[in-house]
């Protein structure tokens, strides 16, 4: 029977809608014929769900009722008035929210018994929301759709169903259709429907066009575990005359940004990840000690990673550049809480304060910095950069930050424009 209701609604679809679809709606319907056979209390809020779910990818929800009665003349869809046990009062009861109504409808289904189920899906709510409620607040759908990209790139790694984020996306989507939470709903039917179309993949996930034949060895190396032969190899690059810049970038970027790929993947581990930045923190290190800085250019510039942001390279590689083209610098790696930057900057007066972000989330702290920091210093120029400033190009100027510069080639370049500018 679901497969025949399945069946006959994606021939509805196709003929009388033309729309493209990737839909399977068979697990989702025999949920629906299973709450209805035994009256059970989940019904309305279920056909709750489906009405958004058919909402997201624009088609009437008439279309599933007809779809019933023509099979099973004796069904009939009710609504029912849900607003007060789906209404949110703040931030954590969304998430816990979320968390409690995708258990109830799906639990069975999704056959998860053990104990920590519930943590699971909590914490996936949590990371959906947060990336969400980052991307709207910055108004960029580019943010969340690439986030969406990259869930189901995990996810599928991990040989979860596509269809599994799609099903809790529409839980999201429910619970903000109740408290009438329009730009949550429009987000996440973008993310929705994108995933329904088919073809999504990270930008993370791809062969960076970075990737070079001395990174590739060099990681070769690091995931045969022969440290002290990538040591020697990064070596012989620096001594046969290949620039530092060009190692930091051409070689230990491009490292970095493949093994992301691979731990996206599923291929490596998390040890793995670790061993190999670790060793890469190492040569930088051992390289940085070769570099003879410019003349000082009597600049001074304050270096850091926001919030809890731990991706400290990118920064650090930005900050090793400033200094080789004479900037004093000051630098002040990963999570790094609000004050001791603000501190920082009384102590040390720079010209520049060069902020890092990875993770979607942490724009928040971003923009919270900016602000503050353009209120106390007016005087101060204030660069990004980081992940979410690659994808995004509209992003710096939307939160305030005087510039931008996506990697540490151009950060230089752009950071004495913008302190001789001043
Ligand atoms: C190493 C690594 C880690 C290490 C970081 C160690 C360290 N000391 O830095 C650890 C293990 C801590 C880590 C943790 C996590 N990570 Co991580 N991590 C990476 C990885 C593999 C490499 C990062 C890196 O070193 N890049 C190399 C540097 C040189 O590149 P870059 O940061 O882009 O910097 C350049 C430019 O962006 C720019 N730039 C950067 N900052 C600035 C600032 C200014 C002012 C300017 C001008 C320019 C600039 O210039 C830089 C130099 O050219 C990336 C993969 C990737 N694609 O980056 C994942 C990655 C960033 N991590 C990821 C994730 C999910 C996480 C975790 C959430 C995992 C988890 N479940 O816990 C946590 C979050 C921790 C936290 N709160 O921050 C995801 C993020 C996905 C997404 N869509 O958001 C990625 C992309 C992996 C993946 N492919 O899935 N991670």
């Amino acid at each position: 029977m679901p497969n025949q209701l399945n069946q006959l609604l994606n021939h509805k679809i196709k003929t009388e809608y033309s729309v493209k679809n990737n839909w399977d709606l068979t697990l989702e319907l025999n949920l629906l014929l299973t709450f209805f056979s035994h009256q059970s209390k989940q019904l309305p809020v279920f056909i709750y769900w489906l009405e958004n779910y058919f909402e997201a990818v624009n088609l009437p929800f008439s279309l599933l009722e007809n779809c019933l009665l023509e099979i099973e003349p004796k069904h009939f869809l009710v609504h029912s008035d849900l607003k007060e046990k789906l209404k949110v009062n703040n931030k954590i009861e969304e998430i816990g929210l979320c968390t409690d109504l995708h258990i109830e409808l799906f639990q069975t289904v999704e056959k998860h018994s053990k104990p920590e189920y519930r943590s699971y899906i909590y914490n996936d709510a949590e990371k959906h929301l947060e990336f969400l409620k980052q991307s709207i607040e910055t108004d960029s759908i580019i943010l969340f759709t690439e986030y969406i990209a990259w869930a189901k790139t995990m996810l599928n790694a991990l040989h979860i169903d596509t269809s599994t984020l799609i099903r809790f996306l529409v839980t999201l989507r429910t619970v903000f259709h109740v408290n009438n939470q329009k730009k949550e709903v429009a987000f996440l039917d973008r993310g929705i429907q994108m995933l329904l179309d088919g073809n999504v993949v990270s930008a993370t996930s791809e062969i960076a066009f970075t990737i070079t034949e001395e990174s590739k060895k060099y990681l070769e190396l690091l995931l045969l575990k022969e440290r002290n032969l990538a040591k020697n190899y990064i070596l012989e690059l620096a001594d046969g005359g290949m620039d530092i810049r060009e190692i930091f970038l051409d070689v230990f970027q491009a490292t970095q940004y493949e093994l992301g790929r691979l731990w996206e993947l599923n291929r490596i581990t998390i040890a793995q990840e670790h061993y190999c930045t670790a060793a890469t923190q190492t040569f930088m290190a051992m390289l940085t000690a070769r570099i003879v800085p410019e003349k000082l250019i009597g600049k001074k510039v304050i270096a850091t990673c926001v919030g809890t942001e731990q991706h400290e390279l990118g920064i650090r590689i930005v900050n090793d550049f400033l200094e080789m083209e004479g900037w004093d610098t000051y630098y002040l790696g990963a999570n790094a809480p609000m004050e001791a930057i603000i501190l920082a900057i009384k102590d040390n007066q720079p010209d520049l304060l060069a902020l890092s972000v990875t993770l979607t989330p942490h724009v928040k702290n971003v923009i919270e910095i900016i602000q503050k920091v353009k209120n106390i210093f007016p005087t101060i120029k204030i660069l990004v950069g980081g992940y979410p400033f690659l994808r995004d190009n509209s992003l710096a100027e939307k939160i305030g930050a005087d510039g931008v510069a996506l990697d540490a080639k151009q950060a230089p370049i752009i950071a004495l424009k913008l302190v001789q500018n001043s």
